[in-house]
């Protein structure tokens, strides 16, 4: 039976991954490369920092220590945070701040499985951190998703066992975690179709028939 819904945070519960879109951008820029797309971005959904810098690096032929990655990954962070400053509850996603609150009024607990460090931060300034449960992010993992250890974490925090939570994502990477880890998954956002979750819906409310997901799990 489902007790835990985990839910991954950028591009599920707020916008942030636009935010991280620019910022690889104009990191990109910086370093010469003007061919930078949404498509190399989706690469990056879910996965760590320093595996996200490689995705740019690959579109040049030039070659960096890995102090100058470090260098390039700090310098990324620096502009993303800088974007955060200006975030606020308008960043949350349709339905999302909704369908928390619904889950939680049906006795589910409720946790963050992002693996970024700036996880936080997000949660307090969009006011979502009232929302949820216990936290799973990066300052808890020592591997990025496709690994399922963030998932992991989340379920023990909520103590709940693995095959009792199930997993909102929008990234591959995501969603492939989650079936490492047992758990059910539910792909959302634009590209929901493509994630072979075993539930998909564009939102995290409206499309979705959660009667149907939590009486049948
Ligand atoms: P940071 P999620 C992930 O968050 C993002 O999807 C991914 O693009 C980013 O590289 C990663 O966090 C690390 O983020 O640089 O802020 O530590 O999708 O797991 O919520
Ligand atoms: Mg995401």
């Amino acid at each position: 039976m489902i007790k835990g819904i985990i839910f991954d945070l950028d591009g599920v519960l707020v916008s942030t991954d636009k935010l991280h879109f620019e910022a690889w951008k104009k990191l990109a820029q910086k370093l010469g490369i003007h061919d930078f797309t949404h498509e190399d971005n989706v690469r990056q959904k879910g996965v760590s920092r320093m595996e996200s810098l490689e995705v740019v690096l690959e579109k040049t032929d030039n070659k960096y220590s890995a102090e100058e990655k470090e260098e390039f990954a700090e310098t990324k962070n620096c502009y993303y945070v800088e974007m955060l400053k200006s975030l606020d509850s308008e960043a949350i996603l349709k339905d999302a701040k909704e369908a928390l609150i619904m889950l939680r009024e049906r006795g589910l607990k409720i946790a963050i499985g992002s693996v970024s460090k700036n996880a936080p931060i997000i949660l307090e300034r969009t006011g979502l951190i009232d929302f949820i449960d216990e936290v799973s992010c990066g300052l808890d993992i020592t591997r990025s998703k496709p690994d399922p250890e963030v998932f992991l974490v989340a379920a023990d925090k909520l103590g709940l066992s693995y095959k009792e939570c199930l997993v909102a994502e929008d990234s591959k990477a995501g969603i492939i975690a989650a079936k490492a880890a047992n758990m059910k998954t539910l792909g959302v956002g634009p590209d929901h179709m493509n994630l072979d979750a075993d539930y998909q819906s564009e939102t995290l409310l409206s499309h979705v028939d959660w009667e149907e997901i939590l009486s049948k799990n």
